[in-house]
C-alpha cells in the first residue's frame, strides 16, 4: 500500500523533476528536507568548522571524464581497462576441486554482476582430474550457460574452456611506449562477459537436449585462505535421457564442472561515498559506498550501503535500490558492519552530455543518489562551500565502519574542509 502511494507520489512530481535542476528536492511536501539540511549543515560546520568557499567535494573539474565508448570484448584489450584476474594455479585448483569433492550439497551465495570473468577450474570429464570416470556421460555439459537467458559463456564446452594463449592481463607502467608495446599477455582458460547476468548458471545437456541449472555458488573464503576473496561455480550434472546408459542422477556434490567467476572491475573508477541525511549528526559517510566509471554506459560497482532507507543510484530516468541490489531488506546494512556481500555491478545509462564542456565529457555530479524517508524523496547534494551529502574520492579510499566518524579514520580531513588542496587520503 504504501508503496502504491510511493508510487503515485514519485509520478506526480516527475513533471516537477523535469522542470527543475537535478540537484534540486524531488519531493518534499512540507519542506522536510530543507530543515534536515539546515540541521546537517550546522552539525557538519560545528564539526568540522568553516567550508572553504571554493570546496567542490571532488565534483569539480577532476570529475569530468571522457567516456570511452564499447567494451571491447577480445582478450588482447582486457587488461588496457579492467582488472584481468590472474590464471589459477595447480594448488588452488586442487584445494578446490578437493572440496567441492569432499561437500555435498553445500550452501552457496548468490552474486549479482553485469560483467565478470569466467575461468576454467575442473571438471570430471578433464582425464588429469581425479575423479574423471570414463564414459559416464559427463562429456555431455556442453556449453556453460549463465543469466535467464541462458546466454552462452563463449569457450566454455564440454566441460571445459579453451586455452586463449593472448589474453592482455596488464600495460608496462612505461607510458611513454606505444599502446601496442605495452600490452603484457599470458595463457589462460578465460572469458570475459559484459552486458550479462550471475543471476543463474547451467549447461545444455546434449545427452537429453535439455538445460540444466543445479548449480551453488562458493566463496572461496569458505574453501581455503589460498582462494580467499574468489568465487567459485560448481555444477550437480544429471541426464534424463531414454535409455538407461543416457541417465545420471544428482548425487548433492557440486564437483562435475567447476568454474571461479570474478567481478569486472574496472579502471579509471572513482568511489562515491554519501550520507543519506537518517540522522543529521552522523558523519560515517558509508550510506552508500559505489564506484563509477563511464564506458559506452555507466558501470557501477556497489560496495557498501551503510543506510537504512531505501536509496536509488541514478543516472537520467533509470534507478536501482541498493538494498534490492545486494539482496536485503532496507533495513539491513552490508559491508559496514555483520553483513557482508560481494560488490554488485550493475549498468545505467550514460548521463546526457554536458553542454558546456566537451560532447563526450561525463561528470559524476550526474550519478544521483535519491533518498526516500518515508515521507520526502531528495536528491543528496555536493553544493560548493556547503556541507557535503556526498564526497568523490579514488577508489583506494576504504569506507568506515558503521558510526565510525569518517575523521577518525581520516584525521586529515577536517582540514581539507577548509583546504581543498590539502591531501586527507593517503
Ligand atoms: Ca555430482
Ligand atoms: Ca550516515
Ligand atoms: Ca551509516
Amino acid at each position: 500500500m504504501k508503496k502504491n502511494l510511493l508510487t503515485g507520489m514519485l509520478a506526480a512530481s516527475a513533471a516537477l523533476f523535469v522542470a527543475c535542476s537535478s540537484e534540486k528536492d524531488y519531493y518534499d511536501p512540507n519542506g522536510a528536507v530543507a530543515q534536515k539540511e539546515a540541521q546537517y549543515e550546522f552539525a557538519f560546520t560545528k564539526r568540522y568548522g568553516k567550508i572553504a568557499p571554493d570546496q567542490d567535494w571532488g565534483f569539480g573539474t577532476a570529475s569530468s571524464v571522457k567516456a570511452v565508448r564499447g567494451v571491447d570484448a577480445n582478450a588482447n584489450e582486457w587488461g588496457t581497462y579492467v582488472n584481468v584476474p590472474d590464471p589459477l594455479t595447480d594448488a588452488q585448483i586442487q584445494v578446490v576441486s578437493k572440496w567441492f569433492r569432499e561437500h555435498k550439497t553445500p550452501e552457496g551465495i548468490a552474486v549479482n554482476w553485469s560483467d565478470f570473468f569466467a575461468q576454467q577450474v575442473s571438471s570430471v570429464n578433464e582425464s588429469d582430474n581425479e575423479n574423471y570416470v570414463e564414459g559416464n556421460g559427463h562429456g555431455h555439459m556442453d556449453y556453460l550457460t549463465c543469466g535467464e537467458n541462458n546466454e552462452h559463456i563463449y569457450n566454455f564446452n564440454n566441460g571445459t574452456c579453451s586455452v586463449n594463449g593472448n589474453v592482455c592481463y596488464a600495460l608496462d607502467p612505461d607510458e611513454s611506449k606505444d599502446m601496442n608495446n605495452r600490452k603484457l599477455y599470458h595463457s589462460d582458460r578465460i572469458q570475459y562477459m559484459v552486458n550479462s547476468s550471475t543471476s543463474k548458471f547451467g549447461y545444455h545437456n546434449s545427452l537429453d537436449s535439455k538445460d540444466y541449472d543445479d548449480y551453488v555458488i562458493i566463496p572461496g573464503d569458505m574453501i581455503d585462505p589460498s582462494v580467499a576473496g574468489m568465487y567459485f561455480v560448481g555444477f550437480d550434472y544429471q541426464a534424463n535421457g531414454q535409455n538407461a546408459n543416457q541417465q545420471v542422477k544428482l548425487d548433492g556434490y557440486y564437483n562435475d564442472w567447476i568454474i571461479k567467476i570474478t567481478p569486472g572491475i574496472y579502471k579509471g573508477a572513482y568511489r562515491i561515498i554519501a550520507e543519506d541525511l537518517g540522522d543529521t549528526d552522523d558523519f560515517d559517510f558509508n550510506d552508500v559506498v559505489f564506484d563509477v566509471v563511464f564506458r559506452d554506459v555507466t558501470i557501477i560497482t556497489l560496495q557498501a550501503v551503510g543506510g537504512t532507507m531505501p536509496l536509488y543510484i541514478q543516472v537520467e530516468d533509470e534507478k536501482k535500490e541498493v538494498h534490492e541490489l545486494f539482496g536485503v531488506s532496507s533495513s539491513t546494512m552490508v559491508n559496514t558492519g555483520s553483513v557482508s556481500k560481494a560488490p554488485v555491478i550493475f549498468r545505467l545509462p550514460l548521463p546526457s552530455s554536458n553542454p558546456s564542456s566537451n560532447s563526450s565529457s561525463k561528470n559524476h555530479a550526474d550519478v544521483q543518489i535519491l533518498v526516500n524517508d518515508g515521507t520526502a524523496v531528495y536528491y543528496l547534494k555536493a553544493d560548493c562551500g556547503k556541507a557535503p551529502q556526498k564526497i568523490l574520492v579514488p577508489t583506494t579510499y576504504e569506507w568506515t565502519k558503521e558510526r565510525e566518524s569518517i575523521d577518525t579514520k581520516y584525521p586529515a580531513f577536517a582540514e581539507w574542509v577548509s583546504n581543498k588542496d590539502a591531501k586527507w587520503i593517503k
